[in-house]
């Protein structure tokens, strides 16, 4: 049932409102390719035959009616912003997956009892502003007006300047779903990491998305003459930011069971050759399926910061940026999902999600799952990000079953 060829054409389509086409996907949040992406997808939803709105933080939704309207709504969708250089499958196999499932609904003339709604999301990666998942934040009350002024983009343009030039007046009470109004939540995403590939299996079915730990860190040194100040008389920010980064690898690596920490982005000042780093400013990201570990990293990081502190005068800020807990998946979705599969033919397997989601923050509300498909190489966040059509189809398949049998 599932039409294939709209579906790469989706997908193609949207890779193509990229502000970096020589070099993988970049669509950042409240930008020209954001808008550009947003306007395609509200065509689709509208030749899909669905009520279409944005809501108070911009979620971009598309509504079929079922048998019964006051029902609880089937929720289906992802993100359409990406990372920067980043792949075209990301957030969007599973939001042009949804449209898809909704586009077979309307022309085989498919009542579902429950509405359903499609939603587009523009601000899971958090890559403009240094946050993630907001989208989901402002559905379930996570995010509040002092987060819309506080955060800022590189420019120093805060979220809420952002939104306002985007043409968007923020209304958090507007976007806060109201409990019970949203019976589940169903995500497919690819699965970023190569365990599907070896294991041969199609389908991934999520038992548990790992929790993420952010924090920005600030170092101040002082700036001065590469040459003409002695060694011994520096304060150089970026050697401190260097034995923290060193710091966080190591960490990670001690408390083990699965637990992944990451330094992907860093701003020197004055970034000079000749001049010693006088400002050093760097992101933190820590994520395992256990709480404990990732605040035994948070603790042993903070005492490598004092270790730091007595030896040097310099000034390190530590801020927290976002923290979102472990969470498990819906077991009587996954259970309904393992028999669909079965039924469909398809090899799946459970296992757990490295990558965050907004799906963890959907389960607070609302029964939520996952589904995954292959990535080739396990590659993701990369410009080589890749999804075989026909994987896509058998994900797409399951949640299209799966929407139908929900009860
Ligand atoms: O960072 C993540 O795990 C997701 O891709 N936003
Ligand atoms: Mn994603
Ligand atoms: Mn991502």
């Amino acid at each position: 049932m599932v039409n294939l060829n709209r579906v790469i054409k989706d997908i193609e389509t949207l890779s193509s409102f990229n502000a970096t086409p020589e070099n993988g996907v970049t669509r950042l949040s409240f930008t020209k390719e954001d808008k550009m992406a947003r306007e395609y997808i509200r065509e689709q939803m509208k030749n899909a035959g669905l009520k279409v709105w944005e809501d108070g933080y911009s979620n971009l939704f598309g509504r079929r009616e079922g048998k019964d309207p006051d029902a609880p709504v089937i929720m289906i969708g992802s993100h359409f912003d990406s990372v920067i250089n980043g792949g075209a499958f990301d957030g969007v196999a599973g939001l042009v997956a949804a449209l898809e499932v909704l586009r077979v609904f309307e022309e085989k003339n498919i009542e579902t009892y429950y509405p359903i709604e499609v939603v587009a999301m523009n601000d899971e990666e958090g890559v403009r502003f240094g946050t993630g998942v907001s989208n989901s934040r402002a559905m379930v009350g996570l995010m509040d007006e002092e987060e819309l002024d506080r955060v800022m983009d590189r420019d120093g343009v805060s979220l809420r300047k952002a939104m306002e030039n985007f043409g968007i007046t923020p209304d958090l009470k507007n976007a806060k779903r109201p409990e019970g109004s949203i019976k589940a939540f169903i995500e497919l995403h690819i699965e970023q990491g190569p365990i599907l590939e070896d294991n041969d299996k199609d389908i991934g079915l999520v038992e548990t998305i790992v929790g993420l730990d952010r924090y920005d860190v600030k170092i101040k040194g002082k700036s001065g003459h590469a040459g003409t100040t002695p060694m011994n008389n520096r304060q150089d920010a970026l050697v401190i930011a260097s034995k923290l980064i060193l710091s966080v690898n190591r960490i990670a690596k001690e408390v083990g069971d699965g637990t992944v920490g990451t330094v992907g982005e860093i701003q020197v000042s004055p970034n000079a050759s000749n001049v010693i780093p006088g400002h050093v400013e760097f992101s933190v990201d820590v994520r395992s399926t256990k709480e404990e570990n990732i605040k035994r990293v948070y603790d042993e990081f903070l005492k490598e910061i004092d270790n730091i502190k007595e030896e040097e005068d310099i000034d390190i800020e530590i801020t927290k940026s976002l923290y979102v807990p472990p969470v498990n998946m819906s077991e009587e979705i996954i259970d309904t999902m393992e028999k669909i599969s079965n039924r469909l033919g398809y090899k799946y397997m459970r296992m757990n999600s490295g990558a965050g989601h907004d799906a963890m923050n959907m389960a607070k509300i609302a029964e939520t799952s996952m589904i995954f498909v292959p990535s080739k190489n396990g590659l993701s966040h990369h410009p080589d990000e890749w999804t075989d059509y026909e994987d896509l189809k058998k994900g797409i398949e399951v949640m299209l079953n799966t929407v139908l049998e929900l009860r």
